[in-house]
């Protein structure tokens, strides 16, 4: 903006005197009025900008021509948000769609990709675990079994500009975000292929040209990295949403909290999804979380918090769905999701498993399971039969198999590698 857009202003404010005492009113900082009015040959310095803004809004003149006044990634409703002062909300609840919602909503299509992309993930996962038991895996290994609806029913809504993250608990949304399985197990083998060229492993997967942004090791850092990137995202203008999914145990550490903050101060566009499968690395929530209704932990920053059920996948997408579109179009991020689930494998695969029992397990598999819920729907509405979800199933359980053993006869990288993509300069690997 020119410097007389910047005089403008300060006339339309009724000149260098009145606004004086009225950037003295609103902040603590002493300004004269022949500081004030040296903006009108100099423009208004940054630090001022934003005080000058709020004058605008309050009183009701055109702040939306003034936005360049507002610095990146401050938007017009973030002043409204300061001077309403942030109101705490007690209006997160539980959503779920009715049977009846489903039928209407959800088609034959939509279905059939929420259940095959379930049923890869849990094929690939079971595959891993038998690779990972036979010592053709190194390192730590987390399996998303039991988990699948959340990731399948999020995929079937999202589109390719949207981001994700995650936790070390990775291998579903790298497949899920399409890449070849191949790549996927040569990573996980250490050999050639490899997405990362096998420098990253089971808990550092990672796809960037499909957003996204790993797998991460550390419990809690992929919610201020998440927040960083629908930061980036704002501030570049994409329209797209960022997916941050955590667990139950990440919930509890600090830096969640001021990741919701940001996000919430500056109404990101980002959708955190607590993948809540009842345990940490040990502890079931109870035993682990003073408070746990863990969708409304964002309370406390103006977040709205859903509980919705990650065992009820069709639910799930169509409730996500709506919040998506909200986050999407009408900028009402960030949102908080808590997603029931359960895990039906160990922590990770070196896990005792002492802290709950087989029954647990056992009568989660047989009643709440996502996969065998979207094959009921699929059956029960006529659009498959039994024989052809079978054969469905076959295929996928034969396309994992041959990318397996694929990935078992391709070789090792050779050692010089390690210093390969070390430095990155002037858009080159070093
Ligand atoms: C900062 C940090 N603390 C501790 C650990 C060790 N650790 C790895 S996973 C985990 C439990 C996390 O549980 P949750 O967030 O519920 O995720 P889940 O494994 O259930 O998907 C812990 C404590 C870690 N990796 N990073
Ligand atoms: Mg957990």
């Amino acid at each position: 903006m020119s410097v007389n857009g910047h005089a403008s202003i300060i006339s339309k404010l009724g000149g260098g005197k009145k606004l004086t005492i009225r950037l003295n009113d609103l902040t603590d900082e002493n300004i004269n009025e022949k500081t004030v009015y040296s903006w009108v040959q100099q423009g208004i310095p940054d630090k001022w900008k934003v005080a000058v803004a709020r004058c605008l809004l309050e009183d009701n003149i055109d702040v939306d021509k003034y936005k360049e006044l507002l610095p990146p990634g401050m938007s017009i409703d973030n002043l409204t948000a300061a001077n309403n002062s942030i109101k705490i909300f007690s209006e997160s609840k539980v959503l779920k769609a009715s049977e009846k919602e489903i039928v209407l909503n959800i088609d034959k299509n939509l279905a059939l990709n929420i259940y095959q992309l379930m049923l890869k993930v849990r094929r690939f996962e079971e595959k891993v675990g038998q690779l990972y038991s036979m010592g053709l895996i190194g390192g730590f290994c987390h399996l998303y079994i039991g988990q699948e609806g959340i990731i399948s029913g999020i995929e079937s809504l999202a589109s390719e500009d949207d981001c994700f993250i995650t936790g070390y608990r990775c291998h579903a949304h790298m497949v899920s975000r399409a890449e070849p399985l191949l790549n996927i197990f040569c990573e996980l083998l250490g050999k050639n292929g490899g997405s990362s060229k096998a420098k990253g492993g089971s808990m550092h997967l990672f796809k960037a040209d499909k957003n996204f942004f790993g797998g991460h090791g550390i419990v809690g850092a992929q919610v201020p990295l998440g927040t960083g990137i629908a930061f980036a995202n704002k501030y570049l203008n994409k329209k797209t949403v960022t997916f941050c999914f955590f667990g139950d145990g990440a919930v509890n550490q600090g830096q969640v909290y001021e990741a919701f903050n940001m996000a919430a101060l500056w109404q990101l566009p980002i959708i955190y999804i607590i993948e809540n499968n009842q345990y940490g690395m040990g502890t079931s929530v109870e035993r682990a979380s003073a408070m746990t209704e863990l969708f409304r932990r964002g309370e406390s920053f103006g977040i709205k918090g859903y509980e919705i059920d990650g065992m009820d996948p069709l639910s799930l997408h169509l409730c996500m769905k709506k919040i998506y579109q909200q986050v999407l179009n009408e900028n009402k991020g960030p949102i908080l999701i808590e997603a029931k689930t359960y895990r039906y494998r160990g922590h990770s695969m070196s896990d005792p498993g002492k802290y709950r029992t087989r029954q647990e397990i056992q009568e989660t598999r047989e009643n709440r399971d996502p996969i065998e819920r979207v094959r009921t729907f699929l059956i029960d509405n006529n659009f498959y039969s039994e024989d052809e979800l079978k054969s469905m199933d076959n295929k996928i359980k034969e396309e994992v198999l041959s990318a397996s053993e694929e990935a078992r006869d391709m070789d090792l990288p050779k050692e010089s590698i390690l210093f390969d993509d070390v430095y990155y300069e002037n858009g080159i690997n070093k």
